[in-house]
């Protein structure tokens, strides 16, 4: 069965990190309605759900993505880049525990989890304002017993890895090629998004298909010309406090 972690949204949510985004105020009834929605997009798609309560004192820790990187083999626990979200992590140690042998990052490794795209056995690590070239080395040598490469890319202008580039097919990345080199990934196939679209690379892919916010018209309608299947959720409200669609969960087979 796939598992989806997530965990409800904090009531500080408000007092979230922000990095690239001027800070804006946030509804939090209708960010839940959304995390809501998100939760039956998941269900909808055959995931058994894990929900952590709500953590009312970590604003950001509805994004669970951040605080680990669930393998078939392990569980890396992360060190995440800002301090205020490293008290994240215990609580979804915890969770995995029953599932995964867990390895950790340690000082003064920084690492989140939105900078870590993985393509079968190949890591891609974003080099970001939240993640350092330690980190990605503790990574590669927690990993390479279970025959992981890691390899480090520069990421500018945007949060994360992951908010340049994601998954969303067996041989295909959706990409903004003005926050990351379309270059550094080898032989896949690439759909980038709409130039005026900045932010809708981050899709969420299970099995064949793709989570995607709302907000993305014109990229969504690319994606839908070619050929990918796609669940629709709004996610504008939690957007407002830098998280995306790969933020809010953590899949894994259990
Ligand atoms: C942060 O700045 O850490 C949060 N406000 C947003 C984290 C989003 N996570 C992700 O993209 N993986």
């Amino acid at each position: 069965m796939l598992v989806a972690l997530t965990r409800q949204v904090s009531r500080s949510i408000a007092n979230c990190e922000l990095a690239f985004l001027e800070r804006v105020p946030i509804d939090i009834n209708r960010a839940r309605g959304q995390h809501d929605q998100y939760e039956a997009a998941l269900k909808s798609l055959g995931l058994t759900l894990l929900c952590l309560p709500e953590e009312p004192d970590l604003p950001d820790s509805v994004f669970v993505e951040d605080v680990a990187l669930v393998l078939d083999e392990c569980a890396v626990i992360t060190r995440p880049g800002a301090a205020s979200r490293r008290a994240e992590t215990a609580s979804v140690a915890g969770a995995l525990a029953p599932y995964r042998q867990l390895l950790h990052i340690e000082p003064p490794g920084c690492l989140d989890g939105g900078d870590v795209l993985r393509l079968g056995k190949q890591i891609y690590i974003g080099q970001s304002q939240r993640t350092n070239a330690g980190a990605a080395g503790q990574l590669q040598r927690l990993l390479e017993p279970f025959g992981y490469e890691v390899e480090v890319v520069p990421v500018a202008g945007c949060l994360h890895l992951k908010s340049a580039v994601t998954q969303i097919g067996p041989d295909t990345l959706l990409i903004n090629p003005q926050w990351v080199d379309k270059r550094v990934f080898g032989n896949v196939k690439f759909i980038e998004v709409e130039a005026s679209e900045g932010y809708a690379a981050n899709a969420l892919l299970i099995r064949n298909t793709i989570v995607y916010p709302t907000s993305f018209p014109k990229t969504q309608e690319r994606l839908v010309r070619r050929g990918i299947e796609i669940v629709a959720v709004e996610a504008d409200e939690l957007a407002k406090a830098e998280g995306a669609v790969t933020c809010c969960s953590l899949i894994f087979s259990a």
